[in-house]
């Protein structure tokens, strides 16, 4: 007999409560991670009142959203692993019974197929690939609520057995009861531990560490350099041009000709007051150099030494002061073709107009003739093609 076939009942195999449980925590603990990281995101990108993102250390964003990917990425074996172990509860009779089976059941229900939902999309998007009519991210941040809303209920609802399960050894063979209620009898057994040719509970618990670290290094390459090597997976680990990916070319955002213009002219606006610089007037002011890493949404991270104009110098020039929040406007209408860096983050001496990367001049598909580069932010924060600042 094969070891997940034991008597699901009884506390010999390994569908035990005791297995269940655990993998079931280490699935909570990375779901967790990633509604988190996943929310500070969202509120960067789009913030409420309260909401305050500092502009230092610039390493946070990049490690806050690579642990999102990270741990969506490893939740999908731990979650295939969950559900192995207890799919026979699934099917279990009766298919309704009473109202508080019945809630039960609906709340699984909306759990597992929830978080399969999301996990997939996820996955799919870090490979820009979408394969759906929705838009990504509306339906990402709605679903994340219902993932956690029901993971709470079924936590709420199986307390007493994750607390039971927990508090013995793995590979115990006492019986726990999962009624959830001390009136019911349980069975005792005699049968020992498994023993040779049957795998143990321990086995399949060191099992899944093993496998969710894996998908760790498979994925963390995408943005810790010397995991790179590991990265298999990770569809964007730092190729590209001038050594940092391309997320969208010049061509697909339809600004190959507008980039290029001779007539090319950067507004920069305070009110009534407007100033019109070319590229030579640009390239004229104080240069400055930050080295600061892209860290897009997507997981992927990758630093570059950038040059170009403070932008508060930029906001000086019309008379700006420094709380002022700033708004990139891009040559490339549309969703990406904006985006507003707060006050604090627009007075850090590193947030460039950039001209130049890693020593040369900006290539148009990374954002020629200039782009904004700040840090501590979003990727698809971090504007290209610009043609106009507004000082808000
Ligand atoms: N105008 C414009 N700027 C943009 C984008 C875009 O599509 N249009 N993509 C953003 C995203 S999602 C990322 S991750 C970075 C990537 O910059 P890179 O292509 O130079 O690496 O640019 C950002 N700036
Ligand atoms: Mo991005």
């Amino acid at each position: 007999m094969n070891a997940l076939d034991a008597d699901a009942d009884r506390d010999t195999g390994l569908r035990s409560p005791r297995l269940v449980a655990r993998v079931g925590m280490l699935l909570g603990i990375c779901i967790t991670v990633c509604f988190l990281t996943g929310m500070l995101s969202h509120w960067i990108q789009h913030p409420p009142g309260w909401f305050y993102w500092p502009s230092r250390p610039v390493w946070l964003y990049q490690t806050t959203q690579g642990l999102h990917v990270i741990t969506g990425v490893v939740a999908i074996p731990l979650l295939l692993i969950k559900l192995q172990l207890v799919y026979p509860k699934l099917f279990a009779r009766p298919v309704i019974g009473t109202p508080a089976r019945a809630v039960e059941r609906a709340s699984i229900a909306v759990l597992v197929s929830s978080t399969i939902f999301q996990l997939l999309t996820g996955l799919l998007n870090t490979a820009q690939w979408y394969p759906w009519k929705f838009f990504f991210t509306t339906t990402h941040y709605a679903m994340s609520f219902l993932v956690v809303a029901s993971i709470l209920v079924h936590i709420a609802v199986k307390l007493p057995i994750i607390q039971r399960a927990l508090g013995s050894p793995v590979e115990s063979t006492e019986p726990i009861d999962t009624t959830g209620t001390t009136s019911e009898p349980q069975r005792p057994t005699s049968e020992p531990a498994p023993e040779n040719g049957v795998v143990s509970r321990r086995t399949v618990l060191r099992g899944t560490i093993a496998v969710g670290s894996l998908a760790v290094l498979a994925f963390a390459g995408q943005t810790v350099p010397f995991l790179r090597w590991f990265a298999f997976l990770a569809p964007r680990s730092g190729e590209g041009p001038q050594g940092i990916p391309i997320n969208r070319t010049a061509s697909a955002a339809g600004v190959q000709e507008s980039a290029r213009n001779p007539d090319y002219r950067l507004t920069i606006s305070n009110g009534n007051v407007t100033k019109e610089l070319t590229l030579e007037q640009l390239r004229a002011m104080p240069q400055h150099d930050s080295a600061l890493p892209i860290a897009c949404v997507e997981g992927w991270s990758a630093t570059g030494r950038w040059s170009g104009v403070q932008v508060r110098n930029l906001v000086a020039l019309v008379g700006g002061d420094r709380n002022r929040d700033v708004r990139f406007i891009s040559l490339e209408a549309g969703l990406y073709g904006v985006s507003t860096l707060p006050a604090n983050t627009a007075d850090d001496p590193l947030s460039l107009v950039a001209l130049r990367l890693h020593g040369e001049q900006l290539i148009v598909d990374h954002g020629y003739p200039c782009r904004l580069i700040a840090p501590n932010r979003p990727g698809v924060l971090q504007t290209k093609w610009l043609t106009r600042i507004e000082i808000l």
